[in-house]
């Protein structure tokens, strides 16, 4: 086992320690704003599994498929083409920490939808990285007003660190529902569940609910 696999191993056997048998604990610290077992941090943690992939702008391409009207393969110039989009919002790491006031800008999973027009069987969507990461949403989740593809963070380009070029936000949803290093997007008609909700973490991932294990 390498560093890695230990890694994915003890957050696996964490969630499997805490999924079932005891009740959730929902408890307020206070303030509205923070989710129930989060705390807030200043600086932006780095979490992933480590394989931090190097995609260059010119290789660059995110692709949107399955049960939509038009399927799409946008380039970094495509994606920079699309009505652009500003948003502020808080995320919220299943970690326990929590960084308020996010500043992200990109093209809105709105837009993303008008643009590929799901069908009307499509209900779910599953995410899919460069690193080989993939997460699952219901299709609901992401016709949020604040759900993004994002480039920019606070004014600068998104770091390699932190899922640059492009990655998704949802903030209604713990970060890991957010892709770093998107390269695919599948509407689909069933669910599919993504790296870390078959290894015992929630499938829906919401952190008013402190809603962390499945
Ligand atoms: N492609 C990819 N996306 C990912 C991950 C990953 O390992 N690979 N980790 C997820 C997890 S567990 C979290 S908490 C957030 C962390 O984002 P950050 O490193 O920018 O804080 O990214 C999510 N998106
Ligand atoms: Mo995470």
């Amino acid at each position: 086992m390498d560093q890695n696999d230990r890694f994915i191993k003890s957050k696996e056997n964490w969630a499997k320690a805490r999924r079932g048998g005891e009740e959730r604990e929902v408890f307020y610290e206070g303030d509205d704003r923070l989710p129930p077992g989060q705390h807030l941090v200043e600086t932006w943690p780095v979490l992933d599994l480590g394989q931090k992939p190097d995609i260059p702008l010119s290789e660059w391409t995110l692709t949107i498929e399955g049960a939509v009207t038009t399927p799409v393969t946008w380039t970094w110039t495509d994606f920079l083409a699309q009505p652009q989009f500003k948003d502020v919002s808080d995320f919220h790491c299943v970690t326990s920490w929590s960084r308020y006031d996010n500043e992200w800008e990109g093209v809105s999973f709105k837009q993303l939808m008008a643009v590929v027009q799901p069908l009307p069987s499509a209900k779910f969507i599953l995410f899919q990285s460069y690193d080989d990461y993939t997460t699952n949403l219901p299709l609901d989740a992401c016709q949020a007003d604040d759900v993004l593809l994002t480039y920019k963070w606070n004014g600068r380009p998104l770091t390699k660190e932190h899922g640059g070029p492009v990655r998704m936000i949802v903030p209604k949803r713990y970060a890991w529902k957010g892709a770093k290093w998107i390269k695919a997007i599948t509407f689909s008609e069933h669910d599919e569940k993504g790296f870390w909700e078959v290894r015992g973490y929630s499938n829906s991932a919401l952190p008013w609910q402190n809603d962390r294990y499945g």
